[in-house]
């Protein structure tokens, strides 16, 4: 059977506007690889208006656990989808929104090549930042394979970024990430979760998107990877993630 890549994007972009999950793609199409997962990504980028950056998925044990795909993804951020600072998160217009804390790097200059390592990265960033994803799977309970997320853009939903700091001089290791929901911890990490290095899990994306001619801008911002499992949230929850040296960032949901 052949994919028709147009086809499966319209689902997902379906899902998205009924607010209702659907079957994962690879159920119905046994043969949906991960290139194809790109594609239909691909179709959904071309639909989604501007773009602020990108996004790394899968990149922490603790995401991989929770979701059954063990290798790193990527995928596109909208800005239609940017929650400012102190703005609510509307769970009503999601289906299943999870958040995570991550690592957000704000490009200061373009970043491509084959050959982009962790230090390029911190190089060519003009801040970090702490960032919430609240990720959104199209697919019914987060049952999916990696084609399938792909496809899905990596379960992107909303995103919330704090201020940026400069780099210089913070090991974006060893920082500690706390993630809290009403008060409670509900998960903790370091920045060595997310590939060793959250810039190096940059870098892993800049190595990617070069393959296909494409790179960072100047500009851009790029969600490095939940760093702890995601959360799942409900109107009136209060998310909140606090990352050592990079600040805090709040989030309440309706
Ligand atoms: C996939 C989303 C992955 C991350 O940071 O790991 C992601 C999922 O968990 O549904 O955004
Ligand atoms: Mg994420």
């Amino acid at each position: 059977m052949t994919v028709n890549t147009a086809d499966l994007a319209a689902r997902l972009a379906k899902a998205v506007a009924d607010r209702t999950a659907i079957d994962q793609l690879s159920g119905e199409f046994g043969e949906l690889d991960l290139a194809t997962g790109y594609a239909v990504q691909r179709e959904l980028r071309t639909a989604a208006g501007p773009l602020v950056g990108w996004k790394l998925g899968l990149t922490s044990r603790a995401k991989q656990a929770q979701v059954g795909v063990s290798d790193p993804i990527y995928g596109f951020l909208a800005g239609a989808n940017a929650l400012d600072l102190g703005a609510p998160l509307d769970t009503g217009n999601l289906i299943q929104p999870r958040c995570e804390p991550e690592i957000v790097f704000m490009l200061g200059r373009d970043l491509a090549g084959p050959h982009v390592t962790a230090a390029d990265v911190i190089a060519a960033s003009a801040g970090v930042a702490v960032g919430i994803e609240v990720i959104d799977s199209r697919y019914r309970d987060y049952r999916f394979t990696m084609a399938d997320v792909v496809a899905d853009n990596t379960s992107a939903g909303r995103f919330v970024v704090g201020a940026p700091v400069p780099p210089a001089g913070i090991d974006l290791r060893l920082v500690g990430v706390v993630l809290e929901r009403n008060g409670e911890v509900v998960a903790t990490a370091s920045g060595a979760a997310s590939l060793g290095h959250p810039a190096a899990a940059v870098a892993w994306l800049v190595r990617r998107l070069a393959a296909d001619g494409e790179g960072l801008h100047a500009g851009e911002i790029v969600f490095s990877g939940g760093l702890t499992a995601a959360a799942p949230v409900t109107a009136g929850d209060v998310v909140v993630a606090s990352i050592d040296r990079l600040g805090t960032v709040e989030l309440g949901c309706r």
